[in-house]
């Protein structure tokens, strides 16, 4: 992350910064957060095996030096990315995410776990099943057709594609969680 490590810090400070610094240390003393004690964190209890597989994807994502803890930064980091990045930030992110065995392509079993994950965590009914949603999304923008998305085709095709942009942003991101701690640090002001 480099530089925007120092940006995000900064831009934290100019608005709620203390407050998430404080929901933090408060439930993670240490400044360290372990897996477990993320789960508590955002209040993710009795999921099913697929939701847990997700949540640990993230966890993994948020982990950038992937020394199994999540630090203060790398909390802010991915915080604010979700809050406030930019929509080629985010999809670059959700690439990430996306791309559970970190082979650098999404295939067709990754995309399709993480779409049931997501509306397992989301509780959100949907009119089309996921894997009709999954085929779909190869369907579109699997330009070469190898069955794997690669990143140049996830980031083209996804933004040439305001259903599937929409639908992303919308379903396959975690601002339900992100909404939850706010809601959290609102009721402890
Ligand atoms: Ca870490
Ligand atoms: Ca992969
Ligand atoms: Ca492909």
């Amino acid at each position: 992350m480099g530089n925007s490590n120092g940006t995000t810090v900064e831009e934290l400070k100019a608005c709620e910064s203390h407050q998430w610094y404080r929901k933090f240390m408060t439930e993670c003393p240490s400044g360290l957060l372990t897996y477990y004690e993320f789960k508590q964190f955002f209040g993710l209890r009795n999921l099913s095996e697929a939701s847990n597989a997700y949540v640990w994807t993230m966890f993994s994502t948020f982990d950038m030096n992937s020394d199994g803890y999540i630090d203060f930064m790398e909390y802010v980091a991915a915080l604010s990315l979700v809050l406030k990045g930019g929509v080629q930030q985010k999809l670059r992110w959700y690439f990430k995410l996306y791309d559970v065995d970190g082979s650098g392509c999404i295939d067709q079993e990754e995309l399709l776990q993480i779409i049931k994950s997501i509306r397992a965590i989301n509780g959100i009914p949907s009119e089309i099943s996921s894997e009709d949603f999954a085929n779909m999304v190869f369907e579109k923008i699997d330009v070469d057709g190898d069955g794997e998305l690669s990143y140049e085709e996830f980031m083209e095709g996804i933004q040439n594609d305001e259903m599937l942009l929409a639908t992303l942003t919308e379903s396959l991101d975690i601002t339900h969680i992100v909404n939850k701690i706010q809601g959290e640090i609102r009721a402890n002001i």
